[in-house]
């Protein structure tokens, strides 16, 4: 097992010093390449951020609540992967809860490959479905305390809804690199080892136009900042 894991890593860092990345002393000696973080804030001004969900029939005497600015929720990503930025294999298994008669998490952001848990946490049956190009799919009902998965290969948008409860929907944004994060509650991301180089740096929520920027991550590292606002 521990040979394996240093044939892993010796291949790892031959890959980093093919793909021509810089190493310094301190790095080299690590077997790790030089790299940065992009970060900020994404300040979402936008009036309709917050909407109330709109109950139905089904709804009455239900509470329909979503954590409280979630729906200022947004996603920052680099438009194309690092060029030579090595991804570990791994598939990940992620979850996407139904939970007061909504999605919880709102928004995920996940790579290719990963697994999605969809558990039924309501005392009443849900429907998860998403018509998408990118992911198409269809759970069926199933009651409290099951769950079904869905596995998505192919990068994109995929909107989830529920057949039964029609304000319920989620987002979730594949990537096919690991270059993405979801803003926490104070509208902050952190994008972490990114190789130096200049890269667009895109934002997206919903209902908004996308933005991008260019940044550089300089050549020695380092922490570069980039804010946005959405209006
Ligand atoms: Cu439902």
């Amino acid at each position: 097992m521990a040979r394996r894991l240093f044939l892993v890593l010796a291949m790892l860092s031959a890959l980093a010093a093919a793909a021509g990345y810089r190493l310094d002393a301190a790095g080299s000696a690590r077997g790790v390449p030089v790299a940065g973080t992009i970060r900020g804030r994404v300040d979402v001004r936008n009036a309709a951020a917050d909407p109330l969900p709109r109950p139905g029939v089904a709804d009455l005497g239900q509470n329909s609540t979503y954590r409280a600015g979630e729906r200022r929720d947004a996603v920052v990503y680099l438009e194309t992967a690092p060029q030579g930025a090595f991804e570990s294999g791994s598939a990940a298994h992620v979850t996407m809860s139904q939970r007061n008669e909504a999605f919880v998490p709102h928004i995920l952001a996940v790579r290719i490959g990963t697994v999605i848990d969809f558990p039924n946490d309501d005392s009443v049956y849900h429907n998860v479905f998403s018509l998408s190009k990118t992911k198409r799919f269809d759970l069926g009902r199933y009651p409290k305390g099951q769950s079904k998965a869905v596995r998505v290969d192919e990068p994109g948008i995929v909107r989830v809804f529920c057949e039964i409860h029609s304000h319920m929907n989620a987002f979730i944004l594949v990537f096919a690199h690991r270059f993405f994060d979801v803003t926490d509650e104070q509208g902050r991301y952190r994008i972490d080892q990114v190789p130096p180089g200049t890269y667009t740096l895109v934002v997206w929520h919903e209902g908004a136009v996308r933005q991008t920027r260019s940044v550089t991550v300089p050549d020695d590292g380092g922490a570069v900042d980039a804010d946005f606002t959405i209006r």
